[in-house]
């Protein structure tokens, strides 16, 4: 039976990838924090919070000693390497902490390796965030970096030292750059999930308008589901290398709202610009969404797409689900969770 170690399996991709592992027949090791409350609600909607192949294990990425105690108690022989301060706007004003885990944490598992296996493959989770500022479209494997904030800078460093303990120590490392990709269990400080959540909300009765930011932010968003296959043909390949896992179709913030609107039948009308930008109900004339200049970043990623042939051509991976079908899984699920619970 083959060992699999998830660091981050209490987030969307740790809960998917959890699920596709223990499906192949793996044994699968998923870490957590230790928090006041933890909360396993991904992988409990999943189903496999009892499955006897998993076991879940506390542990911090930012402790050095903890991570060598890790790989030597589990055995495992993959390391999937998911655990990350992941909310860019947040890294803004903690980038001391995300540069601690989202950074250094993968260095921390990566001599973990070194000295307990070698042998161990390791994933890295790198993201299109490293691109930043647009300097080529579509962005691939050797499109030049240029991160915006401190989450990309700190993704930056992973990546790299993931690149350098492949060349340096011959360690079967490799990188996932992979875009936006999104699901039922994102995460509700994420854009995709507030929208379709707030929708679920609005076409409810339990919220009036929903607040955003930059509207014209273009993100290649793609399903979750997928692309934790995509990490996994990684580690299953011949060579450790880096791969861009994208849609190659991008699309605005604004044009999200609108398809999330239009799977609960409501059609949304775009007046004015900048920060008094709203969204009205073309049928009722009241306004559901406007600017809070309070979710804008000191420094944003403008434009996002990503071109996925390596991926294809070297691992056989593709993604399926349309822009359209993601969204109003998303929405559907959000009215469920809604209408169950009234607290939601
Ligand atoms: P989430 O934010 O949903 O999950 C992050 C996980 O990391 C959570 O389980 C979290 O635990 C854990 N974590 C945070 N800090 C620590 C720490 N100090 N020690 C141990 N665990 C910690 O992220 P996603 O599932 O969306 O993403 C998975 C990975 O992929 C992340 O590294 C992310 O940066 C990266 N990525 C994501 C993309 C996306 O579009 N989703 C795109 C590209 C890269 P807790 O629940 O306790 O907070
Ligand atoms: P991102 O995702 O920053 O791309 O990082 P997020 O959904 O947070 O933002 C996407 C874009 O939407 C704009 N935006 C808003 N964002 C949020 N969160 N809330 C708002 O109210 C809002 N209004 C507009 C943002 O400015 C941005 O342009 C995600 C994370 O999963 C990272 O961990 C991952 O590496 C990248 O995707 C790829």
């Amino acid at each position: 039976m083959k060992t699999a170690l998830i660091t981050g399996i209490s987030g969307q991709d740790g809960a998917y990838l959890a699920e596709l592992l223990l499906e192949k027949g793996y044994r699968v090791y998923g870490t957590y924090r230790r928090t006041s409350s933890v909360n396993f609600w991904r992988i409990e909607e999943l189903g496999i919070q009892n499955h006897p192949n998993l076991e879940l294990v506390e542990f911090d990425l930012t402790d050095g000693g903890s991570a060598i105690r890790l790989l030597q108690t589990t055995g495992a022989t993959e390391v999937y390497n998911l655990a990350a301060q992941s909310f860019v706007g947040v890294s803004f004003d903690q980038p001391a902490t995300t540069a601690a885990i989202t950074g250094v944490g993968a260095l921390h598992m990566l001599e973990a390796i070194r000295i307990v296996n070698p042998k161990i493959r390791f994933y890295q989770a790198s993201t299109s965030e490293m691109f930043g500022k647009v300097q080529a479209v579509p962005q691939k494997e050797d499109t030049p970096f240029y991160p915006r904030s401190p989450y990309g800078v700190a993704k930056l460093y992973a990546h790299w030292i993931t690149v350098n303990y492949r060349e340096s120590y011959g360690i079967f490392g490799s990188s996932g750059i992979l875009f936006n990709h999104e699901s039922p269990l994102r995460g509700r400080e994420f854009v995709t999930r507030k929208i379709t959540d707030s929708v679920a909300k609005i076409k409810l009765g339990k919220l009036d308008v929903l607040e955003l930011g930059n509207l014209d932010a273009k993100r290649d968003w793609g399903f979750a589901k997928e692309y934790v296959e995509g990490m996994w043909r990684m580690l299953q390949a011949d060579e450790p290398d880096t791969f861009v896992l994208a849609t190659n179709r991008t699309e605005t913030v604004r044009d999200f709202v609108t398809l999330a609107f239009a799977a609960v039948d409501i059609d949304i009308d775009w007046k004015g610009s900048e920060e008094n930008e709203t969204g009205t109900c073309r049928k009722t004339g009241k306004v559901l969404v406007r600017i809070n200049p309070k979710f804008y970043r000191p420094a944003e990623v403008e434009l996002l797409i990503g071109d996925p042939a390596k991926a294809f051509e070297k691992l056989g991976w593709k993604p399926e689900t349309t822009l359209e079908n993601l969204c109003k899984m998303m929405v559907e699920a959000d009215l469920r969770r809604n209408e169950r619970d009234a607290s939601f």
